[in-house]
């Protein structure tokens, strides 16, 4: 656990962000490189796909069957969300985040397995060093508008049953050739103090082709109506593997440009990417407007932690 504990781990949504004291300073700011030291490989049994999600082409295609569909089965794929100019957009303001060319922004963090080379890493290598990037849409125009595109915005309006949502959480989860490490099966409202209750969606935007072997999303259909699941502290705040082997997900295989909605109590998770190519992508979380967070943990450990309950992993 590096030093920190379960119950602060899980509210560092979704992985913990490790300070490395040994590495010089990498990047254009003062802060010394950003480390997730999450552990092991996963068992390929994990990530064995049914089939394809559901979706469709554009957000003017969501009506109300689609609504329907999203509150049952717990998710919705919108195949072309954003055209190949938004996307582009979107990648450069990454890019260029990445890249340091925003010095105020240091929210960065590498990959373990590029821990020994990072000193020794150009600026166009170090894009296939990171692992995460967090809370940058104040510092980049570009991603900002991509998170608050009017037609994202009124389709999330919609699912919300037309309450106005809030992004309480941005993130780019950019999994790198090789080296991107999986993230394994959770559901999202396990790292956030939303009171019960709460629709919570998530969003997912290719912004590389997102494919099953660099690592595209995966997650259990209709499961989210099951409610909380406990989570344990293993290669990360997940739900125990024993209860996914046996099980068959789904996959949402993206071009770019294509988004996942998903609820934030669908189990999901991504394999390692061990293909050869990237895999970035946008994680955008949304919740009513209208709705604070709690103080503090206990409800959420309460419905999704493993303590006091008669329960093993
Ligand atoms: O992009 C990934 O690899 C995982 C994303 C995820 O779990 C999330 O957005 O909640």
């Amino acid at each position: 656990m590096h030093g920190i504990s379960t119950q602060e781990f899980a509210t560092m949504s979704p992985v913990a962000l490790i300070p490395c004291p040994l590495l010089p300073n990498f990047m254009s700011t003062s802060a010394a490189p950003i480390i997730d030291h999450g552990s092991d490989m996963h068992a390929p049994e994990l990530y064995q796909p049914s089939g394809v999600g559901y979706g469709v082409e554009h957000f003017e295609d969501i009506g109300p069957e689609q609504i329907e569909f999203f509150n049952e089965q717990g998710y919705l794929i919108v195949r072309q969300a954003f055209n190949p100019e938004e996307v582009k957009q979107a990648l450069q303001g990454l890019v260029d985040l990445i890249m340091g060319k925003v010095p105020d922004f240091t929210n960065i963090m590498f990959e373990a397995k590029a821990q020994a080379i990072l000193p020794t890493l150009g600026l166009e290598a170090r894009q296939d060093a990171v692992r995460k990037l967090m809370f940058f849409v104040e510092y980049e125009t570009r991603l900002k508008a991509i998170s608050h595109h009017p037609k994202l915005i009124k389709a999330i309006t919609t699912m919300l049953g037309n309450r106005a949502p809030h992004m309480f959480q941005d993130m780019a989860l950019v999994k790198p050739p090789r080296l991107g490490r999986e993230k394994p099966w959770h559901q999202d409202n396990a790292y956030f103090n939303y009171p019960q209750g709460t629709p919570v969606i998530g969003t997912w935007t290719a912004l590389d082709e997102a494919t099953i072997e660099n690592g595209c999303m995966q997650f259990m259909p209709g499961q989210h109506k099951q409610g909380p699941q406990i989570h344990f502290q293993r290669r990360d705040w997940q739900i125990c593997d024993t209860n996914i082997l046996g099980q068959k997900s789904v996959a949402a295989p993206l071009k770019p440009g294509g988004m996942l909605f998903f609820s934030g109590l669908l189990p999901h998770g991504t394999p390692h990417n061990s293909s050869e190519k990237r895999r970035r992508a946008l994680q955008f979380h949304y919740a009513p407007a209208d709705v604070s967070t709690l103080p503090d943990n206990d409800e959420r450990l309460k419905h999704f932690g493993s303590e006091g309950k008669d329960v093993t992993c």
